[in-house]
């Protein structure tokens, strides 16, 4: 059935494994301001705050009991098993597709377990919370390393594989995210455009007048299993799920 298939990740997959969503009830954005903590100015303006921020989610993030859950575990299926083209794009900053198992990812907003030299771009695995000692080691003297993420107002990452990726799809499944963040959120319109399926998962109902043209609503983590099963033995995505 599907030889190209393209998906698109947002938080809402990994609230199952316990990591705060944005915008939902008692979401990141309902304790912190975008503007504080999640642009280049916030962070011009308070280093601390926002490495405060970022540290603790990273915590978070490494702590016990966060793991990957059955939908992550489910694309990491789907793009071992497709015999056709997948690429999966995360909104997200977590690690959680790594660990499922997924490896054609593009985390187009960066990723929370890296920090990045301000001068060079150069990328560090982080071991180690950002602070005014945590420094890098590709100039002299050492720069402090900023998260290795894309704020608001900042370019995100693998723009031109991801356009083409949504061109060519057959196939285009939006998976846990509001839509209400650009570029990102304008990547049904490009599939739509060209000729793709477009499905949503979600918890919640679509909004009335949105570009997908089949939406899935439930939970990500007992949806997506099945889904994948669909798409593997050959059949066309449909509503029961
Ligand atoms: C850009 C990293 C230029 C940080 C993030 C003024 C100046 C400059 C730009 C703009 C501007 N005005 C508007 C813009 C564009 C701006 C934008 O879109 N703003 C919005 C607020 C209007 N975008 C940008 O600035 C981007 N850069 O535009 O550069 C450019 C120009 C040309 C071409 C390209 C680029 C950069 C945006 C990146 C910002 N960084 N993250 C961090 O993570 O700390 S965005 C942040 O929001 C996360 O990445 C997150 O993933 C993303 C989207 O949120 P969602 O993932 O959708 O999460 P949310 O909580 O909103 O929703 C969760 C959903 O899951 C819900 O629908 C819920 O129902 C569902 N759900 C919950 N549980 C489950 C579930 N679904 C299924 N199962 C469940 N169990």
């Amino acid at each position: 059935m599907y030889k190209r298939i393209v998906v698109l990740t947002g938080a809402g997959i990994s609230a199952e494994s316990g990591i705060r969503t944005f915008r939902d009830q008692d979401g990141l954005w309902e304790r912190h301001h975008i503007e504080d903590v999640a642009t280049p100015e916030g962070y011009a303006r308070n280093k601390e705050l926002v490495e405060a921020f970022y540290n603790d989610r990273w915590q978070q993030l490494l702590s016990a009991g966060v793991e990957p859950n059955p939908a992550h575990l489910a694309l990491a299926r789907l793009e071992k098993e497709f015999d056709g083209e997948f690429l999966l794009i995360t909104q997200n900053i977590d690690n959680l597709h790594e660990r499922a198992g997924s490896f054609k990812l593009i985390h187009m907003h960066g990723e929370l377990v890296k920090g990045r030299c301000p001068q060079s771009g150069q990328t560090f695995l982080l071991t180690e919370p950002f602070g005014p000692d945590h420094l890098c080691t590709c100039c002299i003297p050492g720069q402090r390393l900023r998260p290795h993420v894309v704020w608001f107002g900042e370019m995100p990452l693998g723009l031109d594989r991801i356009q083409f990726a949504l061109e060519e799809c057959d196939l285009f499944i939006a998976i846990g995210t509001s839509g209400t963040v650009y570029p990102a959120a304008g990547f049904v319109d490009t599939a739509n455009h060209h000729g793709a399926h477009t499905v949503e998962v979600n918890l919640a109902p679509p909004a009335r007048d949105s570009e997908f043209q089949l939406h899935l609503t439930g939970k990500a983590g007992e949806i997506m299993p099945t889904l994948v099963g669909q798409i593997l033995s050959g059949e066309k995505i449909s509503g029961s799920c």
